[in-house]
C-alpha cells in the first residue's frame, strides 16, 4: 500500500509542477504598426501585457470598438496596455479607419 501512495504522491506534485507555473504566468506581446498598417496580433491570454508600437512617421490610436482602450500613439513610440478579459475585440485607428485588427482573448 504505501509504496503505491507515495506513487501517486509523486505524480500530483508532477502534475501541480507542470501546470500551474504555465498557466499563470502572464506573457508580454508585441503588436508593430509599419506602413498604415496593424502587423501579426499575437496569441493572447487575459493577464498578458501587449505592448503597441508605432514604427510609423504618422500618429495613430489603436482604439476598441467597445471603448475598453484607446492608445495613443505619437511617431515612434509605445505604450503597454494589461489585456484582463477574455473574448474577442475589434479594434482601429481613429486617424485612418481603414486601419484595423482584432484581438482574440483566451481565458
Ligand atoms: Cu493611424
Amino acid at each position: 500500500m504505501r509504496p503505491l501512495l507515495r506513487i501517486f504522491a509523486a505524480l500530483a506534485f508532477v502534475g501541480f509542477a507542470v501546470g500551474s507555473p504555465a498557466s499563470a504566468a502572464a506573457a508580454n506581446r508585441e503588436i508593430i504598426i509599419a506602413k498604415m498598417q496593424f502587423g501579426a496580433v499575437p496569441t493572447l491570454h487575459a493577464g498578458d501585457v501587449i505592448t503597441w508600437r508605432n514604427d510609423d512617421i504618422f500618429h495613430h490610436t489603436a482604439t476598441a470598438r467597445d471603448k475598453s482602450f484607446d492608445i495613443d500613439l505619437p511617431p515612434k513610440s509605445e505604450r503597454s496596455i494589461t489585456v484582463k478579459q477574455a473574448g474577442k475585440v475589434d479594434f482601429y485607428c481613429r486617424f485612418h479607419p481603414m486601419m484595423t485588427g482584432t484581438l482574440d482573448i483566451k481565458p
